[in-house]
């Protein structure tokens, strides 16, 4: 098996594929592992899901042994979890670091894959495993002489391993989404100046991030069957529990105190602890919107500013809502300056920096914190060519096609554990229910004697016919990169599991009961065959 990615699930797939007894490799385009928490190293950089339900569950012995500073680590800390982690269970060997896969083409004569990386290396896996990610191609837009900008110019996605120094620098960030509102109140208090650059904002709520205390760390030992059972069963990974009631079931007082335990409480429980209508009814939604509007005008001093960070446009969590620490005090320092791109579109950048409607602003460091291809960036560009020719590129010309988002068809032997309709969730969760279904589903194969299997056609219609539906109704809207519609040209198509968890657990009970019949297993050179 040859593994491409070193991110959480590219790690995980290469851990269980030598576990289950498979020569395996895993080739990584960074000069580390850790995937985004190798390429996501701007300042600020962490977690929004609690540190030890992100991290493996797959041994006690490593939760136990690794103690996590904070509720909520930052990007530092992750790595170096992900290097103790290669270290721990002897991977390191198994790693080709620096090795970028530009070509990947199968041969149906043999039933193995021929990939080549941008340095010319080549080798040939009978199983390819795409771990490439959902947020790992950084997005920059076009805008009109970029490549023309003099100063210091880094996309959040591809941070620098040498440390970027912003003491005394003019700097401007461009995009306010979980990226961009990360790093703009931690590097405030070092520049000269802070000029963002706002198109929309966002419903930013407090990460409330602390540090874990001894008695917790002790706590979380003791508790890891439970926590693992949890994380292991529970809709979106996570172990905040849901709310037992709707907010029209509270009179108006107790609505607001508990909005406000909401606005106190860690990260994503302001999503599934909340009341049972804020994500559903857009009354709900909107009396919660206006108690986050009403935090940020009581923050922000300047009228105009704190109105400019009120999202208009949106609900909360249509799109992916950032979490927080300092953002909306950010605006009150008086090096920080915020420009609205409604008001004052970009109209190129300069040699020195950047010109909207009102003029030129002169920058040392531009900070692009404007996200990424998702979903399906990372496989659209490894050059994936299938049976009889076919690339990836063609076959989802118009969006992907999966059947449980680890497949599609017509290219045998490939699985993209933590690709496109992958989590819509606590994403290590997920992304290991599919690395342990591609594993348990390769053991079967190899059990029974077969060397290459493929998703039928009409399994992969049926699934993504349900993503499709499903879109329909998600609390996401066409407005989240979700969609795909931040990226130009894009096919505008929802890139999440619709169905989520619960319903990739039930499709692969029944794929397991039905002895894999949505699946092709087949002979290398022997025509294939249904299970
Ligand atoms: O990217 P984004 P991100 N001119 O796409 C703006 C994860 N994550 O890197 O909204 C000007 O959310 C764009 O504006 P608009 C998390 O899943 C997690 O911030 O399109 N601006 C937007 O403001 C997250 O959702 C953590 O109008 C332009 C911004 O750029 C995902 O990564 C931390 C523009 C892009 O926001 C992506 O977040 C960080 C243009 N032409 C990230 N084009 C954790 O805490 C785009 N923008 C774990």
């Amino acid at each position: 098996m040859l593994v491409v990615g070193a991110g959480i699930t590219g790690i995980y797939q290469l851990h269980r594929a030598l576990e289950a007894g498979f020569t395996a490799a895993l080739w990584e385009a960074g000069e580390g592992v850790g995937g985004t928490w190798y390429w996501n190293r701007y300042p600020g950089a962490r977690f929004d899901s609690e540190s030890y339900t992100y991290a493996y569950l797959f041994s006690r012995e490593l939760f136990e042994e690794w103690q996590w500073s904070e509720l909520f680590a930052g990007q530092p800390e992750i790595e170096r979890y992900l290097n103790h982690v290669v270290d721990r269970f002897d991977l390191r060997r198994h790693i080709r670091l620096g090795a970028r896969v530009g070509s990947a083409v199968y041969d149906e004569a043999s039933g193995t894959w021929s990939v080549t990386a941008a340095d010319g290396a080549t080798t040939t896996a009978r199983f390819l495993v795409a771990a490439t990610g959902v947020l790992s191609v950084p997005y920059f837009p076009d805008v009109p002489g970029r490549d023309g900008y003099g100063g210091e110019s880094y996309h959040t996605g591809l941070w620098p391993s040498s440390p970027v120094d912003f003491r005394n620098k003019r700097v401007a960030v461009i995009g306010t989404g979980s990226s961009g509102v990360q790093i703009i109140p931690v590097i405030a208090d070092e520049v000269t100046s802070l000029t963002v650059y706002q198109r929309t904002p966002n419903w930013c709520t407090p990460l409330n991030n602390a540090p874990i205390t001894p008695e917790e760390q002790a706590r979380l030992r003791t508790d890891f069957e439970s926590i693992k059972q949890t994380l292991d069963s529970s809709m979106a990974g996570f172990l905040h529990q849901p709310c037992d009631r709707a907010s029209t079931e509270d009179p108006p007082e107790a609505r607001q105190r508990f909005f406000e335990k909401m606005w106190n409480s860690p990260g994503f429980a302001k999503l599934i602890s909340h009341y049972t209508d804020v994500m559903l009814d857009e009354e709900a939604n909107a009396e919660w919107c206006s108690f986050i509007s009403a935090k940020v005008r009581a923050v922000v001093q300047d009228p105009c500013t704190a109105e400019k960070l009120i999202p208009k446009d949106h609900r909360f969590a249509e799109k992916r809502p950032p979490f927080v620490a300092g953002y909306y005090e950010t605006y009150d320092k008086p090096n920080v300056a915020l420009v609205d791109l409604h008001e004052t579109p970009i109209l190129r950048m300069t040699e020195t920096g950047i010109e909207t409607a009102e003029g030129e602003r002169q920058f040392d460091i531009v900070v692009w914190a404007t996200g990424f291809d998702f979903g399906t960036g990372a496989l659209l560009r490894m050059g994936v060519v299938g049976r009889s020719g076919l690339t990836l590129a063609q076959y989802w010309a118009d969006g992907p096609k999966t059947f449980l988002g680890v497949q599609t068809a017509g290219f045998p032997n490939l699985f993209f554990p933590g690709g496109p309709h992958a989590a819509a969730g606590n994403n290590p969760r997920y992304n290991g229910d599919q690395v342990d279904f591609v594993t348990d589903t390769l053991v079967h194969a190899r059990d029974h004697g077969y060397d290459t299997i493929e998703v039928d056609p009409a399994a992969e219609r049926r699934w993504t016919a349900m993503i499709d539906r499903g879109a329909a109704k998600s609390t996401f809207g066409e407005i989240s990169y979700y969609f795909g519609t931040n990226i130009p040209g894009k096919p505008k198509k929802y890139l999440l599991n619709s169905g989520g968890r619960p319903k990739l657990f039930s499709t692969i009970a029944e794929v397991v009961d039905s002895d894999y019949e949505p699946f092709r297993l087949g002979r290398a050179a022997s025509p294939s065959r249904s299970a």
